[in-house]
């Protein structure tokens, strides 16, 4: 465990620990941020709310949870060695293995010494007197660093429905990423799950396996589409090791750090048969190809998009056989890929089991959960476990929960009332010495490409700041507003930013976030990336060091 020093106290008090930086969260942001700030020397300390490392991984342990990325683009790329020695054994690993894989590399790396688990941050106060934060936890324990780095995750914060009687029922309820620890058996069980996201898709396939009765509560269905898993030979093996560098490369190139990239052709520039043709094979592909590889204007061009978007909605209507809940399935309210494609294994044939049922909330919505299950306008349900798939509060979410107070005392979630404010997704102007990875204004995409980034950009203007002596980085407001801007010109004409999904910021469950935001980069990684190097490159003229 890193040493601190300790800062001044009044007389009585505990010393507070004293760190040249303090992490936010142990996943795969924080234990890479960790890795490369030790190798400059610095006295490190994570603080992670739960009782591992891991993040998403951690959290996220529902039946059925696993990559929609190819494996072996998704694990950290820092270190040729690691790379030889993990083998992934599926093309789009289930969770569980992941978060062995993370443990691994913890381990690899000594990671653990410099982590403290069941320490949830509950404030993070700028200090100009001592240029640094005051961090304060849930236990009351107070700290001290330099620099704050948020590694909190754009997906952390769970929200469960604002429905009247959550808390009532009876039975066993867990929110998707509270799933326990001991694995939960549904034979014999009557199971409700409530959400159809990404998450939802993949539970319920998983559970409809075995639960007695298994019934769907969907507000608004989402397009999903296959995903093709299936175990990595040893052949395979041999071939994934050697061509790391070119997997990497290529990561590096495209839009959005995933294998696939966009066709360079327009939807209409084929033939019609050209295009159905084309529509098949993605269909049959394994990943995201379907939506990160196809036509370049399907998510521009509502034309295009109504072209893939009605092939998918054939789609869902050959795979599910009763034709009234086939038409349940498929979105009215946004096209193909507008909105996060959840990626499932034989999804729409669940629906033909005798076992299954859809419910659709939108017609006969959920007025209470009751002690013994859901009543809707039309029906009482009786259930022994609920499931709650109904997301998180997304990207701004996770900084909301904490108190975090820059110049001024002024906080952060007032700041970012009107939507978020960033110099690259990075710093916030006002609140100096904190540096967020997967902060919103962040190209997110295959997420750890993007960790990896972001963490060796923070890790290049600390060591910077230290070889110059320099103790305070702060953003300029004419960079914030610069960036915002630009943030905002690069989602202009994207269908995505027309739709509400977390991918935009609304959150009905959540007060005050009914109304679209730009939460996120939409331009391409490569351009994000081009920018950040160049704020380097410039010696950081954006922002006020001192
Ligand atoms: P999502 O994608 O936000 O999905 C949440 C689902 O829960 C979605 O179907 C919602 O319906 C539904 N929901 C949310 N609140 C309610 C209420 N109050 N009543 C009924 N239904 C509700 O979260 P996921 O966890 O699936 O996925 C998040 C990301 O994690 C995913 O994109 C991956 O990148 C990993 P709605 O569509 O809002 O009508």
């Amino acid at each position: 465990m890193a040493a601190p020093h300790e800062t001044q106290a009044p007389a009585g008090a505990a010393p507070v620990p004293d760190y040249d930086a303090i992490i936010i969260g142990a996943g795969m942001s924080g234990m890479y941020q960790l890795h490369c700030l030790r190798e400059l020397g610095m006295r490190v300390r994570v603080f992670e709310a739960g009782s591992g490392l891991g993040g998403t991984w951690y959290w996220n342990r529902y039946p059925g949870a696993r990559f929609d990325s190819e494996s072996y683009s998704y694990g950290y790329s820092f270190s040729k060695e690691l790379l030889q020695e993990w083998d992934w054994t599926e093309h789009f690993a289930p969770q569980p293995e992941t978060l062995r894989y993370l443990n691994h590399v913890a381990d690899r790396f000594d990671l653990r010494r410099d982590m403290q688990f069941h320490s949830r941050v509950a404030a993070a106060h700028y200090r100009e007197s001592a240029r640094g934060w005051d961090v304060v936890l849930e236990d009351g324990s107070r700290h001290h660093a330099r620099f704050l780095i948020t590694a909190v995750g754009p997906l952390s914060a769970p929200t469960l429905p604002r429905i009247e009687g959550v808390g009532t029922f009876q039975g066993e309820a867990h929110h998707t990423s509270r799933w326990p620890h001991e694995p939960l058996r549904f034979e014999g069980k009557r199971v409700a799950v409530i959400g159809t996201g990404a998450t939802g898709v993949q539970t319920i396939q998983e559970v409809a396996k075995t639960a007695a009765q298994l019934t769907v509560f969907q507000r608004r269905p989402n397009w999903c589409a296959p995903l093709h898993n299936r175990p990595i030979t040893e052949e395979e093996q041999r071939r994934i090791r050697a061509d790391y560098p070119e997997i990497f490369r290529r990561c590096q190139e495209t839009f959005s750090c995933f294998l696939h990239t966009p066709d360079p052709r327009g939807t209409f520039e084929v033939t019609p048969e050209e295009r159905e043709a084309f529509y098949e094979e993605l269909y049959a592909s394994p990943g995201f190809g379907i939506w990160v590889g196809n036509f370049r204007d399907m998510l521009t061009d509502p034309a295009a998009n109504k072209e893939i978007s009605d092939f998918v909605a054939r789609k869902i209507r050959q795979r599910v056989r009763d034709p009234r809940v086939a038409e349940m399935l498929i979105p009215r309210d946004h096209g193909f890929g507008t909105r996060r494609v959840p990626l499932e294994t034989r999804y729409y044939e669940v629906y033909n089991q005798p076992n299954v049922r859809l419910v659709d909330i939108t017609e006969t919505p959920i007025e209470r959960i009751t002690p013994k299950g859901i009543r809707t306008s039309d029906a009482e349900y009786e259930f022994d476990i609920i499931v709650y798939a109904t997301g998180f509060d997304a990207i701004t979410g996770s900084f909301d929960r904490i108190d975090i107070r820059g110049l001024g005392g002024q906080r952060l979630k007032d700041k970012w009332a009107q939507g978020p404010q960033t110099f690259m997704g990075i710093l916030a102007e006002g609140f100096p010495n904190m540096f967020m990875l997967m902060g919103p204004h962040t190209a997110l995409g295959n997420i750890p490409r993007s960790i990896e980034y972001n963490v060796e950009w923070v890790t290049d203007l600390i060591r910077t700041m230290r070889e110059r002596n320099l103790t305070r980085a702060d953003a300029r407001p004419e960079a914030v507003a610069a960036w915002t801007d630009h943030v905002k010109a690069v989602g202009e004409g994207l269908l995505s930013n027309e739709v509400n999904s977390w991918f935009t910021g609304v959150n009905t469950n959540v007060e005050g976030k009914q109304t679209r935001i730009i939460a996120r980069y939409s331009g391409s990684a490569p351009a994000y990336r081009a920018w950040c190097d160049e704020v380097a490159l410039k010696e950081y003229r954006e922002l006020a060091l001192a």
